[in-house]
């Protein structure tokens, strides 16, 4: 694996850093959360992707320690954000392998005390394709982490293809439509018809519905008047440091 001794001293070597891209009402024009996106750049190798280092450190077992990075800093961020400005929660995405981590709950509840951020602040989004695969094993940690007052999402949904039964099993309370789903929307009538089935769907089951991906006016009202709930795309905001956030949250206080 090619990268995968390099990203072993990445953490280290200060080479990785938390970007966070905000999340706006139907309306796009209030911040209502923001999203942490972890970064590698690498004095060998360039900038490189996440979805070519997770795989790597998600596999190797260093998922677990970079995992720990991130959460530590979006909460530290988040943290900020609540006092130089509006309280929005943020959202860190959990790997598989995360979930399977005896640790984890107390490294969320350390990452919490350390920046001294609320619980409800913090939001932890997991992939629908590791939900519905193991959706009995995870449960009991799911439900442990709603007890503590963290937020769930389901993130990438709709690339899964199994049956939807287990949506009702999960103590989530928001649910992120993969981008694929907006690609050629509007115009293409199957990916409306399905976008639309999905919003309804997740609505009464009692999910929040954030559409991803949204890049043109168009498609964030056609998501509009389908009722969708929140929005993130490049449209309305790309990937940034904290301290740009920061500033965004403190001018529409
Ligand atoms: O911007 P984007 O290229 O950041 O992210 C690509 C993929 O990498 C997405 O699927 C995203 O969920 C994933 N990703 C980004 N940051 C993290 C992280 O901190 N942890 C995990 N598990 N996945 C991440
Ligand atoms: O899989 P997950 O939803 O965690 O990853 C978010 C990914 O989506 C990141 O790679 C982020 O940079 C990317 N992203 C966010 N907004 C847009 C967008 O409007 N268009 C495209 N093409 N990618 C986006
Ligand atoms: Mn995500
Ligand atoms: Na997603």
């Amino acid at each position: 694996l090619r990268y995968e001794a390099s990203l072993r001293q990445a953490l280290a070597n200060d080479e990785l850093y938390v970007l966070y891209q905000p999340r706006f009402d139907i309306a796009g024009r209030r911040v209502v959360g923001a999203e942490a996106l972890l970064r590698w750049e690498s004095p060998t190798h360039g900038s490189v992707p996440p979805g070519t280092f997770i795989p790597i450190a998600e596999n190797s077992g260093l998922i677990v320690e970079l995992g720990r990075f991130v959460l530590e800093a979006a909460c530290r961020e988040a943290a900020a954000w609540g006092e130089a400005s509006r309280a929005v929660p943020v959202s860190v995405n959990l790997s598989p392998r995360q979930l399977h981590e005896p640790d984890l709950i107390r490294d969320i509840q350390a990452a919490l005390a350390d920046a001294g951020l609320a619980p409800h602040r913090l939001e932890l989004e997991i992939t629908e394709t590791h939900l519905m695969d193991n959706v009995d094993q995870m449960l009991p940690v799911l439900h442990q982490i709603r007890a503590m007052g963290v937020g769930l999402a389901i993130d990438d949904f709709g690339t899964g293809y199994s049956s939807l039964t287990y949506l009702k099993r999960l103590p989530i309370e928001l649910l992120k439509i993969d981008r694929g789903f907006l690609a050629d929307v509007p115009g293409d009538a199957d990916d409306e018809a399905l976008l639309e089935a999905i919003i309804h769907m997740a609505h009464r089951l009692g999910f929040r519905v954030v559409a991803e991906g949204v890049e043109t006016e168009r498609q964030r009202r056609f998501l509009a008047d389908l009722g969708c709930d929140e929005l993130q795309g490049f449209l309305l905001g790309r990937p940034q440091r904290g301290a740009r956030l920061r500033a965004e949250l403190d001018r529409d206080r």
